[in-house]
């Protein structure tokens, strides 16, 4: 647990989020800023900026999580997206993967990622 980190913050529930899973390792929540309906983020419960920086043992439940979310989301179509570092777009230092579904043509238009 870092003290200053946002996602620490809402693995301890100091602040609130919309939980979708939690285990002894993983957490996931629904993103604040939805690139589409569903958009959730799945991370490790430790503590590390970068992909790099979590221990192997840590990283065990994250895709499986995600898979379970892409299907519970009901989502034929979907991104997995993972940023390392600023000039790859990662704004929280908590390492996060982002599953995002990318909606059919019957329910609207497809939000592009890196955009369209
Ligand atoms: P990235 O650019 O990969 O670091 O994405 C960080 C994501 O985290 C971004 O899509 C918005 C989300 N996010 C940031 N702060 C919060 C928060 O306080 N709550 C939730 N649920 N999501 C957050």
């Amino acid at each position: 647990m870092a003290a200053a980190c946002i996602f620490c913050k809402i693995i301890k529930g100091d602040i609130p989020s919309m939980k979708i899973f939690e285990s002894d390792k993983t957490f996931a929540f629904l993103d604040i800023s939805p690139l589409s309906k569903g958009h959730a983020l799945v991370i490790p419960k430790f503590h590390g900026a970068k992909l790099h920086d979590i221990p192997d043992d840590q990283l065990h439940e994250i895709l499986p999580v995600a898979k379970k979310i892409a299907l519970a989301v009901g989502a034929e179509d979907y991104n997995i997206l993972q940023n390392n570092g600023r000039i790859a777009h990662q704004v929280v230092d908590h390492a996060h993967f982002h599953i995002i579904p990318k909606p059919n043509e019957k329910e609207g238009l497809s939000i592009g990622w890196p955009a369209e």
